[in-house]
């Protein structure tokens, strides 16, 4: 660890000068949903998580060894660690301020002061302290630093005393967070909530196996049968190893072992930990993480991490001359797998609208070669128990293969009877089974769309011009409508009253607009005449939204997209601060983009990120439960929009909400025939 933190950090000691002022906190306030990812449940909790990150950063980086987690009777939270302290000296631009008053009262980019060797930067990680602060009713920070203990109070972002010599200390180091979330941002009744709170320092001592995490909280805010303990002392010394065993309690598993280890990445670039085993019966899961931070929408790490295991247990079945072997699918080995899976590297970059993926692209090939290569002598160690999980993953790949061939006897018989538009370039699979098609608007992207698609399982219909508002028009105009038809046709799952899901020839329906107003408002009626005339395909959710890039922004060998201006202007501070020439192209339409890069941004699912359409209501009928539980099941899909408002926005005759929607949707109106 600490020859890691020497390597990546040119500086020993760190000091007011790295400290890059930006902007007060007044746009947090104003928008705390662009820094937070919203004002709900799971944002407020996500106030304790950037507090406790900077701590947990501090341990990995060698410095602290223990923190304590404290919910207050008053239900605020006090974070402790026996760290460095956080830098008390004077900012030489700022005359008047201290390191710390900076830290906590203007937005900074994570990564330029920190000097740390795993930083949690990317956006929304990184720029924690100020934001939680702008958004805390009150934040009070203690500091043991140089045996001098220091003092400073704020309220809702400003300081409310000076920093304050508290006297000395002699045989304590660390830093005190305590805060309190304000109210008028997130509701009265907002409240944290022990279990979550107690599942969150549990999640950090696995990941962490230096750090010993104190939990305690106020007896009055736990039930009588709480499973939340009052105190309790974590510490996991065997890391994951020991979260997988409590996850999979006494569950068999497959040749009865795990596949656990730590491993330095080529060049000492970082390392990687890994849990893994094949539960006997029931379903597996993923979760991942990098610098601790959960990632529940995977990214390059977990890429990685599934091409070392299908291409390791192909190989080793080659090896021993099981030819079945090679007939397994990365799905058929990672679906039931319960796997837990840490990264550690400098400066990651994460993406997402709440920053939930990691997608530093030299991840994946780290982290691929190095489990690769523990997999492989895990493999040859145990010949037995490596013989068990190779039978038991041909037996999985015959399963899905016959139960494949069963969908593809019935979808080619409906095929056969039916015709398929002209313009519709299919995808070669013949079974719906993770194929996909893409909706897009006009001819051009069309092309593009064609070139960059995975011609197996991926599927193009271009559709001109605007499509018919399907809402107000009659029956008969809408059949007569060509793209209302030739979509129909391709789905070949019917409409009204004759739609029949199993008759789906695809698995998604990717709807992919420009990211503009026209785009927004092709997207809508698109979305509303599913709503009224298949409704269950939104239903069982297989309707999505892809998210095209507006701009991408290059400086050097930093690039990046953004999806919106918010986006934009949020990269422009954060991943690209301090850059002096950034490169900021506008993208006018799908077409324009280059098919590689299309690809890249909004079409492979290994890179994209799609929305799901749903009805709020169906989410219960879709098993989305919106509770968190860091523990497990964090729901791994992509977000989701709400339709029915949508729907009713373009509803027939209400031609002021339907104004209103577009003026939403666009920040420049333009000309469009609603
Ligand atoms: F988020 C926060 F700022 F509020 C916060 C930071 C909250 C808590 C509970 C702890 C911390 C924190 C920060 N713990 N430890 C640190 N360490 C530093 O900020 C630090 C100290 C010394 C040096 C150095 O180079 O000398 C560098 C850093 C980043």
């Amino acid at each position: 660890m600490s020859d890691l933190f020497a390597a990546s950090s040119p500086k020993d000691s760190y000091g007011a000068k790295d400290i890059e002022v930006l902007e007060g906190l007044e746009p947090v306030r104003k928008r705390p949903g662009m820094y937070i990812g919203g004002t709900d449940e799971r944002a407020f909790h996500h106030l304790a998580s950037e507090i406790l990150d900077n701590s947990m950063d501090e341990a990995v980086a060698g410095h602290a060894s223990r923190i304590e987690v404290t919910l207050n009777a008053d239900s605020s939270l006090t974070i402790t660690d026996n760290g460095r302290g956080i830098p008390v000296d004077k900012h030489p631009k700022h005359k008047d301020k201290s390191a710390l008053e900076v830290i906590f009262t203007t937005l900074h980019a994570g990564g330029k002061f920190s000097g740390k060797a795993y930083q949690t930067s990317g956006g929304l990680h990184g720029v924690g302290s100020s934001v939680v602060n702008a958004l805390s009713e009150w934040l009070h920070v203690e500091v043991a630093r140089d045996k001098q203990l220091y003092r400073q109070e704020f309220a809702r972002g400003l300081p409310t005393t000076k920093l304050k010599k508290m006297g000395s200390v002699n045989n304590r180091r660390g830093t005190t967070v305590s805060f309190f979330p304000d109210h008028e941002i997130f509701g009265k009744k907002a409240k944290f909530k022990p279990l979550w709170l107690y599942q969150m320092a549990r999640s950090k001592a696995y990941l962490f196996r230096g750090v010993e995490i104190r939990w305690a909280c106020d007896p009055e805010l736990l039930d009588k049968d709480s499973k939340v303990p009052a105190e309790e002392t974590i510490r996991f010394p065997n890391g994951l190893e020991d979260f997988l065993n409590a996850s999979l309690k006494e569950m068999p598993i497959v040749g009865g072992r795990s596949f656990c280890g730590v491993a330095d990445l080529p060049d000492k670039a970082g390392k990687v930990e890994f849990a893994i085993a094949w539960p006997e019966r029931g379903d597996g899961f993923i979760h991942s993480y990098c610098n601790t931070i959960p990632t529940p929408q995977g990214g390059t790490h977990e890429q990685g991490l599934r091409s070392s295991l299908s291409k390791g247990l192909r190989a080793y079945g080659d090896m021993v001359g099981a030819k079945k072997a090679s007939n397994i699918t990365t799905d058929d080995i990672m679906d039931g797998a319960a796997i837990l899976l840490s990264l550690f590297i400098p400066d990651p970059q994460f993406q997402g609208q709440t920053k939930e993926k990691l997608a530093s692209a030299e991840a994946a090939k780290w982290v691929e070669t190095t489990i690769k290569d523990h997999f492989d002598h895990w493999l040859s160690a145990d010949p037995s128990a490596s013989k068990a999980l190779l039978d038991e993953m041909i037996y999985r790949a015959e399963e899905r293969a016959r139960k494949k061939d069963e969908k593809a006897t019935a979808r080619k018989s409906a095929t056969r009877k039916l015709r398929l538009p002209g313009k519709l370039a299919d995808c070669a699979r013949q079974s719906a089974n993770d194929t996909e098609i893409f909706l897009v608007e006009g001819d051009s992207a069309g092309g593009s769309a064609k070139q960059g698609r995975n011609r197996e399982t991926q599927a193009i219909l271009p559709l001109r011009g605007k499509i018919l508002n399907v809402v107000s028009a009659s029956k008969d105009k809408i059949r007569a409508n060509q793209e209302v038809q030739d979509m129909i046709q391709a789905l070949g799952c019917g409409t009204g009253n004759d739609f029949d899901l199993s008759k789906l020839r695809y698995e998604r329906i990717i709807i992919m607009t420009d990211a503009d107003v026209d785009g927004a408002h092709i997207a809508a009626l698109l979305i509303t005449f599913f709503y009224t005339q298949m409704r269950g395909l939104i239903e069982a959710g297989h309707l999505y939204l892809a998210q095209p890039p507006l701009y991408r922004l290059v400086s050097g060998t930093t690039s990046a997209y953004a999806r919106d201006d918010a986006h934009k202007d949020e990269l422009m501070e954060t991943l690209f601060k301090g850059k002096s020439k950034v490169d900021v192209s506008r993208f006018k339409g799908l077409g324009e983009m280059p098919a590689a890069q299309l690809k890249e941004t909004t079409m492979n699912p290994q890179t994209r990120t799609l929305l799901r359409v749903a009805i709020p209501d169906a989410r219960a009928a879709l098993g989305l439960a919106e509770e968190m539980d860091l523990g497990e099941n964090v729901p791994h899909g992509p977000d989701y929009v709400a339709v029915d408002s949508l729907v009713d926005e373009l509803m027939g005759k209400n031609a002021e909400k339907r104004f209103q929607f577009i003026q939403d949707n666009a920040a420049f109106a333009q000309d469009l025939d609603i």
